[in-house]
């Protein structure tokens, strides 16, 4: 099955949104094969945003996602990684659609809550980043049969 990286970033910590952002990603029926808290050191973060470093942004961007503790998670089922980007919605809150979880909780471009990869690839060099192989956790679900024809 297909896996993407998910992360809630130190606002959506700080905000309370945890629980929600944990429970739309259950609720479509997608499988939660590994998670942590944890603060990122620098290193991380650049590693994480490569294709931005250099940018007028990335500055603020990397003191903000190290500024407090992001909620890592890898993701399975379905499509989940284009899936996921739609349910975070647009990069800017303000563009997001209301239903999405941006769309509902964020308003700046620089405080958009979640993270999620691009693509196949991105997800797999994300997942390298934070996790270890003996981290993430293989198991069935019963309910699968409920989801998938
Ligand atoms: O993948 P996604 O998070 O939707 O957007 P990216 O274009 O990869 O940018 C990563 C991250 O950088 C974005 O979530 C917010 C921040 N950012 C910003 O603060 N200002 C911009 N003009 C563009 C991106
Ligand atoms: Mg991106």
């Amino acid at each position: 099955m297909e896996q993407t990286y998910v992360m809630i970033k130190p606002d959506g910590v700080q905000r309370n949104l945890v629980g929600d952002v944990i429970g739309r990603f259950e609720k479509k029926g997608y499988k939660l094969v590994a998670i942590k808290l944890l603060l990122l050191t620098e290193e991380q973060a650049k590693e994480h945003y490569r294709e931005h470093v250099g940018k007028p942004f990335f500055p603020g961007l990397l003191g903000y996602i190290t500024s407090g503790p992001v909620v890592a998670m890898v993701w399975a089922g379905k499509d989940v990684v284009s899936a996921a980007r739609k349910m975070m919605g647009k990069t800017n809150p303000l563009e997001a659609e209301p239903g999405t979880i941006r769309g509902d909780y964020g308003l700046d471009i620089g405080r958009n809550v979640i993270h999620g990869a691009d693509s196949v690839e991105s997800a797999q060099r994300e997942i390298a980043i934070y996790f270890k192989e003996d981290e993430s956790t293989s198991y069935e679900k019963t309910i699968e049969e409920w989801q998938y024809e």
